[in-house]
């Protein structure tokens, strides 16, 4: 079996008569987007990017706690598409998340109709083509999940909301990037940073262009802010940071967390994070935006969007915002271990293994996972985990498992890194249903990782630099570690690793 439309077409039975009669009571909502490719010039270079409704970034879904969301979605790209929900836990129709293996690409020229339920959750996640390397050109957007009325939230109602995406940009297509990727060169440096679709604010007559239209959000004096900030970029870290304004974190991924103060933030690829942001300064002119590149000397130029209060006179003053030091990694860590779960606020849901506390919960697997630098496999530069680099096999694994259909997987990924040579396989984690796993990430290459975890939310007991032991679980928090989808493992001259247990819970129902 192949992902067809006939297959589309056929899975979408099993849907309607999963759905029918358990969720008769949560409220549906319905939305028809298009997604096409647009112009644009973010950078000043006219090139193709892809927008939804005509929108790049593209719309907002903006729900509430168990809505059902039926989403139809028209390709009119010219080669397959796949949008994926991100950060968002299907307990229903969990297949519908929008990855290859699970789900099917929408084909050039059809529509598809997602249809998800947001189950007990809240937070700030976003949306994007997962396959192809299409992330690159755009097709990217916020989701908001609200909590329902009766939910506390632990502040006080924002007096608004701004979504703000923050990535790297390339002025190559996703197409030609895709090759290069795979290609002895690699991906190479990014053209430059965007910030919610837009090149930087001329700041320094060297490295902007004020020939290039910028992003500027609009505040009032004295107000509160949510700002959610999205890294939607595809290889780089970033620093983000409002001049002369605190950052005050109260969400990320959907987890509440302990509220603390921070000046800037390091974004990793893929991460979301929700901070108040109090319009306390005097108005009289504008202020700097900014979102810097990590870790890397490549790149020079910053994303820097304006931050206008209705009072301004005049432009932003005097030089941007300091980053942190070029290539601290130990400040970039200490932050990261800083963020805490607030275990006081609502919206919480027990464990599939029936506690709220995890540190408690029995681990039934462990998983120590190292990622090698990419190297050429079979004709292509891949990079690998535990020695492997995963191939998707021409049968989604959803429906190779639905249908007893042998020979298209192996359930054999190593528990451990192999001492053997890499190769390409279709290698896949045998989970236990209802486990509870600990899986320990370490980084041999010499560039951040990113990991997501698509359709759990894991708690990020530990991290440090140098390899992991068995003593290093004695370090772990097993009280406050903050659940997220999405986390980073750093370098610093030498591997370092993070871990995560999570919830294994019926990706396969
Ligand atoms: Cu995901």
């Amino acid at each position: 079996m192949r992902c067809s439309p006939l297959h589309l077409r056929c899975i979408s039975v099993v849907v309607f008569l999963s759905v029918t009669g358990t969720l008769a009571a949560d409220p549906y909502i319905f939305f028809d987007w298009t997604v096409s490719y647009l112009t644009a010039s973010p950078l000043g270079t006219r090139q193709q990017v892809i927008g939804i409704n005509g929108q790049f970034p593209g719309p907002i879904l903006n729900v509430t706690t168990n809505w059902n969301v039926v989403m139809n979605v028209k390709n009119n790209l010219d080669e397959p598409l796949l949008l994926t929900w991100n950060g968002i836990q299907q307990r229903k129709n969990s297949w519908q998340d929008g990855v290859l293996g699970t789900n099917c690409p929408i084909p050039a020229g059809w529509n598809w109709t997602y249809e998800f339920q947001v189950k007990d959750q809240i937070g700030s996640f976003f949306y994007f083509p997962s396959t192809n390397f299409q992330r690159a050109s755009g097709g990217y957007g916020g989701i908001i999940v609200n909590n329902r009325e009766i939910i506390p939230v632990p502040f006080a109602r924002p007096d608004g909301d701004v979504t703000l995406f923050i990535s790297d940009w390339y002025t190559k297509s996703h197409k030609k990037l895709r090759k290069d990727v795979e290609g002895k060169n690699g991906l190479g440096p990014p053209d430059g940073i965007l910030i919610n679709g837009f090149g930087p604010f001329p700041y320094t007559r060297e490295l902007a262009s004020n020939a290039i239209p910028f992003g500027t959000i609009n505040v009032e004096p004295g107000k509160t802010y949510r700002f959610r900030v999205h890294n939607s970029g595809i290889a780089t870290s970033l620093n983000f940071r409002i001049q002369n304004h605190n950052l005050l974190l109260v969400e990320t991924e959907g987890s509440y967390t302990v509220q603390q103060n921070y000046t800037n933030m390091d974004i990793h690829v893929g991460q979301s994070f929700s901070f108040l942001v109090t319009m306390d300064q005097s108005g009289s002119n504008d202020y700097y935006i900014v979102a810097s590149p990590r870790f890397v000397t490549s790149v020079k130029a910053s994303g820097v969007a304006i931050l206008r209060y209705s009072s301004s006179q005049g432009p932003a003053l005097g030089p941007l915002p300091d980053p942190p030091a070029e290539l601290d990694t130990f400040f970039s860590m200490n932050q990261a271990r800083s963020i805490r779960l607030n275990l006081s606020a609502g919206a919480a849901r027990p464990n599939p293994q029936g506690s709220f506390k995890y540190g408690q919960i029995t681990v039934t697997d462990v998983y120590v996972i190292v990622n090698g630098p990419p190297e050429m496999i079979e004709g292509r530069l891949r990079a690998t985990l535990n020695g492997i680099s995963y191939i998707p096999p021409s049968t989604p694994l959803k429906l190779a498992q639905q249908y007893n259909i042998s020979g298209v997987y192996k359930l054999d990924f190593p528990k451990r890194p192999m001492n053997r040579h890499p190769r390409v396989d279709t290698s896949v984690i045998n989970g236990t249903f209802k486990g509870f796993v600990e899986i320990i990430f370490q980084n041999s290459d010499t560039t951040v990782k990113s990991y997501h975890l698509d359709g759990y939310a894991f708690f990020v007991v530990g991290m440090d630099f140098g390899l992991w032991t068995e003593n290093s679980r004695s370090t772990y928090n097993k009280g406050d570690a903050v659940a997220r989808s999405t986390t980073c493992i750093l370098v610093h001259g030498r591997p370092s690793w993070f871990l995560w247990t999570m919830l294994a819970c019926g990706t396969f129902e």
